[in-house]
This record gives structure tokens, C-alpha cells and sequence, in this order.
């Protein structure tokens, strides 16, 4: 028997695992706009939705920041091909990526591109203060020049192909430069202290030993401005000379805050944000974010991030993706999920299935749709449909009184305190699987819960009416529980399941540890009969694959 002190003892006592109030900042890379959105982008993004979702719902205050990479010779070249100009390019391309951040559902704070002013400002205002602190300086490059493909090759590569381009076969040419050189030679010991100090600055650790392993080769200067093209930020003090792109893009995380724009809305009210809490890239990225952005921060005495993680690769039904192979998950290719299983199954499986730790994920339809039946179908559609349609059929829909009874030693506060802490506290570290697999274990829990009380059993004995209320109560309690963990990953779903409890929620007001609380469902409150996720056929190719397996 519990009674109500035991009760109110868990609503005053909450673990916290975040700080009401904390700054969260999260990053996505930014996405080249001559590509367009695949499987790739939308995962990246969804991780730090996912998370900055939960982390406000936590109480905490996040900023979440995406946007596109628009500059470079890339850019500058596809648009020559296509005869417009490349902030015409750029401008069609940022768009698609805009939209699908609404089609995907992301709650991003801002959408920064490199082609705003405020962008473009504030990179000059930072090269300028790193030329003044003299980590940059002018330099001649010289080396094996292909003058069709505008790209210097290494000896190697020049050796290799006899001298000749590789593309259109003409000689190579003996060709000299002046650049501007970011000193990263003199960041080696600061780099390496930090890499100390922080053992955690780069997750998860096999990349960690990746960098340490190239760390110890030694870091040569890097040029940081071409001449050989126009479309970029031009130097500050030379304006001949072009940043190099992926300068002008890492330089985001910190320009979408105003950090080099004192006079700026954007410092006032962003500041507090940096440093960044996590700057989640894929790990092919990883050099220029975890040796290259550090440098140049600690060359602006600007705080260092306080996690770089780099997840690995979707590939798809068992093949790397690639524009040969023309294999990519394609915006029409992941409609065609979100229309099938709905958008919310899409964000589950990004953000339980994906690559977050070291090795790759692979993306196939049978993997998919067995997630499908086995989660969302068979654990919390069928857990939410058969707790539901109970009280409608024994209690008329409205909600059991707990009549303050502990049922087979299930001390329900205790166990759904517990899934919320040890749920937060992974989600914090990052761990989206860790942190969902806990509310749907609770979900499972609550099955068992079922059926060893059998209340469909007691439901035929009138004198066990006050068990079965207690039974139908816990179970309730504990899904719409389970339920507010879950929302971060799938909002729309669990929205329909919290009107079919009666219940209505705003995420955005940072309360899950008060509604987590034991007890937040009402004696009396209307419950509705609720069927959230169909049960479908197995794709024909999925058929295929089962038959022959
Ligand atoms: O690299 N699986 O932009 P980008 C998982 N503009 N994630 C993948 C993926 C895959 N198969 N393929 C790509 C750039 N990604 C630069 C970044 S940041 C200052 C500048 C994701 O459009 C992953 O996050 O090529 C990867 O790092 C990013 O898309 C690359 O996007």
C-alpha cells in the first residue's frame, strides 16, 4: 500500500540532470548548396532536433543553429554551367534545404547562410583580428598547377600522372602563389593540451584517437585565401585575395551569435550561448572542426566548444552512397517513408537506428519496417491502444482512481522516476538511442505489468472493481510518462496520444520534471480509445528479402 505522502515525496524530489535555465547551443555543418538535401543532411539535423528538444523541454535555454555553406569555387563554377549567377544558385539551393527543415519537422533557432551580411561582416572582422594577432601571414606557395581543373596537386599525385592533368591530359604547370597562412604549426602544444584537458572535446573516442594519431604527425600552416576565383569573402586587408571557404563556413558557430559584432541584436541576445555545448558533424569533417576551428579560436582567445561529435555514415542496404552509384536517399526517397510510416517513424528510426557511434549505419527497407512493427506498432501503438480501450470498457473512459494500492511489489513512482533521470541524463550525453530505448523499455514494462495482473480477468469480478481502477491508473500514469520522453523524437504521435488522455501539454515551457512527476493524470479525467500507428504491409521488397533470408 502507498500512501499520498510516498506520493507527494517524488513530485518534491526530482533528480535533475540539467540546469533550469542552462544555454545549450547545438550545431549541424552547414550544407554546401550545390548538393541537394539527402539522407545525410536531414540526419545530422534530426540528432540535434531530437536532443534540442528534449533539452528545452528540460528546462534548459537552447539555441539551435543550422544553415548552408554557399561559397567556393564549386559553387561559383555549377552556377557558370547553368548560366546564373551563383548567388542565384545559392539563393534556389538554400531553399530546398530551408524547406526541408520544416518538411522534417526541425525546431532550429536560426538558419544562418554564409552569403548574409551578417555573415560575411563578421568573417572580416575576424580574419582582420587574427592578421593583427599574427596567426596570419602572407606566404608563397609553390607546386604542380592543373590550369583546366584551377587545383594543385602534391608531387606525388603530380609524379603519378606523369605531370599530365589527370582530367584533360595537358601538362602540368610549375606555378608559384602568394597566400594568406593560418600558423597552425604554432597551435601544436596549446592542441595537444586540450586535447588533455578535455578528453571528451572530441566524441565518441575511436575519432578522439583518430585526430590524436594525426595530431602527433605535426600540423603544417594551411593557406587560407586563393586568388583563382571571386565567389567568397574577400580579405579584409587585400581584397584580391578570397578566404578560403571552409574558413568563412567554420566561422559560422560563432557569426550566427554576433560574437564579432559587439553592436549587434544578435551579440545581445546570443552571446550567453558560446561557447557551443555540442557542434555535431559527419566524421569526414572532423579535422577541420577538431584541430583547424580550435586553433583559430584560441588564436581570437575565443572559448573552445566544449564537445565536436562526429557521427558516422547511413549507408544504404549495404553499399556506401555515392552520386556514381546514383544510391542516395534523395528528398522524394525519404517523402516516400514519411507518407508511408508517417514523419514521426522517420525521426524514431534517424534517431534510434542511425550512426551516431563509431561504425556505420546501414539504411534498408526491411530494417525500417521491422522497427516499425516491432516499436512503434506492436510496443507503443499496441500499449496505448489496449490501456486506452481498457478504461473506455471498464471505467467509461474516465480515469481511475489509484485508490493509493501497490500492485505485485510494482512501486510505479520509483520506476518511472528512475527511466527519467537515467533517460535525461543520456540524452545529455547525447545517447538518442540510450535515452528513447529507456521510455519504450518503460512502455514494455508496462505490457508485462498487463499481463501478469491479467486486469481483463479481474475486470469479471465486481469485488476486485478498486484493483482494477489501481492497475488501469498505473498503467496510464506510466505510459503518459514514458510518453513525455518520447515527444522530443516523435511530437506529432505523442501530441495525439495527449489529447486522447485529456491532457494538454507546451513543451516549449521547459516542465517535463514537474509533469514527470508520479500522479499528474486526474481521477475522473476522459480518456479516449486511441490507435496511433497502423499496422502495414511489408514493402514487396521487403518480402523478397524475408523470403530468401
Ligand atoms: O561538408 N551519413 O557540407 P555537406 C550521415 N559545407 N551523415 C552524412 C552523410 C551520410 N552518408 N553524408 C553527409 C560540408 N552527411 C561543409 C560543412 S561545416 C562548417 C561545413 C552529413 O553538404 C554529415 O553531417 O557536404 C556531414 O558532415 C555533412 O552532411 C556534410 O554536408
Amino acid at each position: 500500500m502507498r500512501t499520498e505522502a510516498h506520493r507527494r515525496d517524488f513530485s518534491a524530489h526530482p533528480t535533475m540532470a540539467t540546469m533550469p535555465g542552462e544555454p545549450i547551443y547545438i550545431t549541424t555543418p552547414i550544407y554546401y548548396v550545390n548538393d541537394k538535401p539527402h539522407i545525410g543532411h536531414a540526419y545530422s539535423t534530426t540528432v540535434c532536433d531530437v536532443y534540442a528538444r528534449f533539452m528545452r523541454f528540460a528546462g534548459c535555454d537552447v539555441f539551435f543553429l543550422t544553415g548552408t555553406d554557399e561559397h567556393g569555387i564549386k559553387v561559383e563554377k555549377s552556377a557558370k554551367a547553368l548560366d546564373i549567377t551563383p548567388q542565384e544558385l545559392a539563393d534556389e539551393n538554400a531553399k530546398t534545404f530551408e524547406d526541408l527543415m520544416s518538411q522534417l519537422g526541425f525546431t532550429n533557432d536560426d538558419f544562418i547562410r554564409t552569403t548574409q551580411p551578417r555573415h560575411v561582416k563578421q568573417v572580416q572582422e575576424l580574419v582582420k583580428r587574427l592578421i593583427d594577432a599574427d596567426a596570419v601571414y602572407l606566404g608563397e606557395f609553390e607546386g604542380w598547377y592543373d590550369e583546366g581543373q584551377e587545383e594543385y596537386y602534391t608531387e606525388t599525385k603530380a609524379k603519378d600522372n606523369n605531370y599530365n592533368s589527370p582530367v584533360n591530359k595537358a601538362p602540368l604547370v610549375r606555378a608559384k602563389e602568394s597566400n594568406y597562412y593560418f600558423r597552425l604549426s604554432a597551435f601544436q602544444q596549446p592542441l595537444e593540451q586540450l586535447f588533455k584537458d578535455q578528453p571528451d572535446f572530441v566524441r565518441p573516442q575511436a575519432r578522439r584517437n583518430e585526430v590524436l594519431g594525426r595530431l602527433r604527425e605535426g600540423l603544417l600552416d594551411v593557406p587560407i585565401s586563393r586568388t583563382n576565383f571571386s565567389w567568397g569573402v574577400p580579405m579584409p586587408n587585400d581584397p584580391e585575395h578570397i578566404i578560403y571557404v571552409w574558413i568563412d563556413a567554420l566561422m559560422n558557430y560563432v557569426t550566427a551569435l554576433g560574437l564579432a559584432d559587439s553592436d549587434s541584436d544578435e551579440f545581445k541576445a546570443r552571446s550567453k550561448y558560446w561557447p557551443a555545448t555540442y557542434h555535431v558533424i559527419g566524421k569526414e569533417i572532423l579535422w577541420f572542426h577538431a584541430v583547424i576551428w580550435p586553433a583559430v579560436l584560441i588564436a581570437l582567445k575565443l572559448p573552445l566548444p566544449k564537445c565536436v561529435y562526429a557521427h558516422s555514415f547511413w549507408i544504404r542496404e549495404g553499399q556506401k552512397m555515392s552520386k556514381t552509384l546514383g544510391n542516395f536517399i534523395d528528398l522524394p526517397t525519404m517523402q516516400h517513408y514519411i507518407d508511408t510510416y508517417s514523419l514521426d517513424m522517420w525521426r524514431y528510426y534517424m534517431a534510434t537506428q542511425g550512426p551516431l557511434g563509431s561504425t556505420d549505419a546501414d539504411f534498408s527497407s526491411h530494417h525500417f519496417h521491422e522497427i516499425y512493427s516491432s516499436d512503434l506498432v506492436n510496443t507503443l501503438g499496441n500499449n496505448a491502444s489496449r490501456v486506452t480501450a481498457m478504461i473506455n470498457k471498464y471505467f467509461d473512459g474516465k480515469i481511475p482512481s489509484e485508490n493509493a494500492m501497490q500492485i505485485a511489489d510494482h512501486d510505479w513512482p520509483a520506476i518511472c522516476n528512475d527511466v527519467v533521470n537515467t533517460s535525461e541524463s543520456a540524452m545529455k550525453e547525447l545517447d538518442l538511442s540510450g535515452s528513447i530505448s529507456l521510455a519504450i523499455g518503460l512502455v514494455r514494462k508496462i505490457d508485462a505489468f498487463i499481463n501478469l495482473t491479467e486486469p481483463f480477468k479481474l475486470a469479471k469480478d465486481e469485488s476486485k472493481a478498486d484493483e482494477l481502477g489501481a492497475i488501469l491508473y498505473q498503467c496510464v500514469e506510466a505510459l503518459r510518462i514514458a510518453s513525455l520522453l518520447l515527444w522530443p523524437v516523435m511530437p506529432t504521435k505523442i501530441e495525439e496520444l495527449w489529447r486522447a488522455l485529456g491532457i494538454s501539454i507546451e513543451p516549449n515551457t521547459g516542465n517535463l520534471h514537474e509533469l514527470a512527476a508520479w500522479g499528474g493524470l486526474q481521477l475522473g479525467g476522459k480518456v479516449e480509445k486511441i490507435a496511433l500507428f497502423p499496422r502495414l504491409e511489408a514493402p514487396a521488397e521487403t518480402q523478397k528479402t524475408s523470403s530468401s533470408a
